[in-house]
């Protein structure tokens, strides 16, 4: 008693500027190409999730794209909300290219990462490109800007060193329940508006009769091959028994309503049929990470 392995789990954020091997590494990581599976142009912009999930540790990766373009329109708003981003998460990987060196590009993110107090680790990418001779002075480059907690140098191509990368990565991650369904490898980018859908008609039809702390989960979401219709099943949590019994309603009409009008929000956003799948649970203390990290590239 007592000595089992808790189950850790944490949400990973991956920052460095453009081709310093991010997608690389989420893919080497993940082991097969993350496919993003609405074919709207914008959502290649958004920011992916690569979900890697072992018998000890569920780890939540994402890749957080336009912090590297502050001339762009919506600068302040992408950089403060990459900014809350980085105050979620439990680590932060930023990367580099060790084939080109520390620029500007790096200067600026590290500037961001300052004031944040989440764990940032510098993870030097591309040595297979470098002399190892040539890695030390530039690792102490680094450090003088920025006390990172470790320092993992590795070839995301090549696969050098990214099993010890993740060995760190679980010792800093905390306990923690597996977010996500064993099998789900990436999320959906439309998956944070969809739970906030969902949560958004529960609030309003019960007139707020159950917290505003009520998380909903999606679990899947999966177009079928050749059909018009995409499946979303999602549970709604809950704190207590009660609440439970006001989301299913009399005979369960509350949660059809909820979900009927879910349904059409979703079916709009998606410009799709939509089945929408729908359940309620009790947990105690869920405090659900996902429904507080925006998914704040959606509006690029
Ligand atoms: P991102 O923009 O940060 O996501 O970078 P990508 O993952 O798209 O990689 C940019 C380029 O760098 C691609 O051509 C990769 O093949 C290459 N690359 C990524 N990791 C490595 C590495 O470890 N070594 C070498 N030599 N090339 C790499
Ligand atoms: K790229
Ligand atoms: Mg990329």
């Amino acid at each position: 008693m007592g000595n089992e392995t808790k189950h850790k789990s944490g949400f990973i954020s991956i920052v460095g500027r453009p081709n310093v091997g991010k997608s690389t590494f989420l893919n080497r990581v993940i082991g097969q190409k993350i496919a993003i599976m609405s074919d709207k142009p914008q959502t290649t912009r958004n920011k992916v999730q690569g979900v890697l999930t072992t018998n000890e540790s569920q780890m939540i990766f994402i890749d957080t794209p336009g912090i590297h373009k502050p001339k762009h329109k919506l600068g302040d708003f992408m950089i403060k909300a990459a900014t809350n981003t980085f105050r979620e998460v439990d680590l932060i990987l930023f990367m580099v290219n060790v084939d080109e060196g520390l620029g500007r590009g790096d200067e600026y993110i590290m500037e961001l990462l300052k004031d944040v107090k989440t764990p940032v680790f510098l993870v030097l990418n591309k040595i297979d490109t470098l002399h190892p001779d040539e890695l030390l002075p530039m690792i102490e480059d680094y450090r003088t800007r920025l006390p990172f907690k470790e320092v993992v140098p590795i070839s995301a191509l090549e696969g050098n060193n990214v099993e010890t990368l993740l060995e760190q990565v679980h010792s800093y991650i905390p306990e923690g329940p597996q977010y996500y369904p064993a099998d789900q490898i990436t999320d959906h980018p439309e998956r944070f508006i969809i739970s906030e859908l969902i949560r958004e008609k529960a609030l309003h039809l019960t007139r707020e009769e159950v917290p505003h702390s009520i998380a909903v989960s999606i679990e899947k979401i999966n177009k079928e091959e050749g059909k018009e219709l995409i499946n979303v099943m999602a549970t709604i949590i809950v704190e207590r028994d009660s609440q439970k019994g006001i989301v299913i309603g009399k005979r369960g009409a509350m949660m059809k309503e909820i979900g009927q009008r879910a349904r059409e929000d979703i079916e709009n956003l998606l410009g799709s049929k939509v089945y929408l799948e729908l359940w309620v649970k009790v947990q105690k203390d869920w405090r659900n990470k996902m429904s507080n990290l925006r998914d704040f590239g959606f509006n690029d």
